[in-house]
């Protein structure tokens, strides 16, 4: 009898979703009229022989029963107070779906577009040390082309030499220590220079730089590269212009431009790599040849965009941002 009683209220407890539940469940079996109750009540008048034992177990079916409505309770009434704590006569509100960064996306896309051609992506630190950053690019200590890249120096303890690197140009000659050739790398990165800013110039800005070496790299390869690249962005349509230029890492050098409504907007600066950094890095410069450029994705969004001023990428402006 009481055996069937434990398997049925068990059960009907199983079926308990509600406070309202819960409560019909304890009133059927633990209420004054429930059917515990009632057998519990009846014990005084059983046989002697059966009131030991239906005694011990309908108090501790009882004991089971309230452990079980005291378990249960705060879990039932924990999930009315998640379901009050929503209003849901609010009108419903458009969700915000985050988008990638423009800058973030045509790196993306332009460095998809050298990973097809061959290039690995390697990342730097945008912390530098003077040696990697000017000495071992050919640039000495005192020499006025130092000027061209306006420095942001760390204030270190113990280290004078400590910047926020002003061009990604270092990583190539980590990269050349690091690795024997054939080298074909694209490295994208954060560069900072204290400079004034214009629709053109900012103080911080992205650049992706590109090393390829090998025994037998001309200029010619240079020339086909970029041009490969700038017909993958811009369209096979867009005029590009290459003109020299001078960089102390290369030799010879050039500035890569990109035609703006009639007007050129330089995007790059590259060159073959000048025997000295070669040395520098322990490279045998009659054995290796190799180019190496450095190109700016501010500029090739504005480009691709349509974008009269620099300074709204990092404006934060979100009339401006959600456009892309
Ligand atoms: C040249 C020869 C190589 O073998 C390798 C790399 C280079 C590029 C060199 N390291 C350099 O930084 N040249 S640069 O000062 O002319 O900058 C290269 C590109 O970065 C520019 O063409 C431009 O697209 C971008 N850039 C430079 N200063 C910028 C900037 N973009 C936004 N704001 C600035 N202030």
């Amino acid at each position: 009898m009481i055996g069937q009683l434990k398997n049925k209220s068990l059960a009907d407890l199983k079926l308990v979703n509600s406070l309202d539940s819960l409560e019909e469940w304890r009133v059927n079996y633990l209420g004054r009229k429930g059917e515990l109750t009632k057998i519990l009540r009846s014990i005084g008048s059983l046989p002697d022989d059966q009131r030991k034992k239906i005694g011990s177990e309908s108090n501790l079916l009882r004991v089971l029963l309230e452990d079980q409505y005291k378990k249960i309770k705060p879990k039932l009434e924990s999930n009315l107070s998640v379901y009050s704590s929503v209003d849901i006569t609010l009108p419903g509100r458009k969700d915000h779906i985050g988008r990638l960064h423009p800058i973030t996306s045509i790196i993306r896309e332009i460095s998809s577009a050298f990973a097809d051609m061959g290039f690995n992506i390697v990342e730097g630190t945008e912390s530098e040390i003077e040696h990697y950053n000017f000495d071992l690019l050919n640039i000495p200590f005192d020499h006025p082309a130092r000027d061209q890249w306006d420095t942001i120096w760390l204030d270190r303890p113990n280290r004078k030499d400590n910047l926020l690197r002003t061009h990604t140009s270092p990583m190539q000659a980590r990269i050349m220590e690091n690795t024997e050739p054939p080298i074909r790398v694209i490295t994208p990165g954060k560069c900072y220079r204290y400079e004034a800013t214009d629709s053109t110039h900012e103080w911080h800005f992205h650049q992706i730089e590109g090393l390829v070496v090998g025994e037998n790299i001309s200029f010619s390869d240079l020339k086909g590269t970029l041009y490969e690249f700038a017909k993958r962005i811009f369209g096979s349509d867009r005029k590009v212009r290459f003109r020299c230029d001078f960089f102390p890492f290369v030799e010879p050098g050039v500035d890569m431009s990109i035609d703006w409504k009639g007007d050129w907007i330089e995007i790059l600066g590259a060159g073959m790599v000048h025997p000295k950094v070669f040395q520098g890095v322990g490279y045998d410069p009659d054995k290796y040849k190799g180019f190496a450029f450095g190109m700016g994705p501010e500029r090739i969004a504005m480009l691709r965009y349509n974008i009269e001023d620099i300074r709204q990428f990092f404006s934060n402006d979100l009339r401006f941002l959600s456009q892309f």
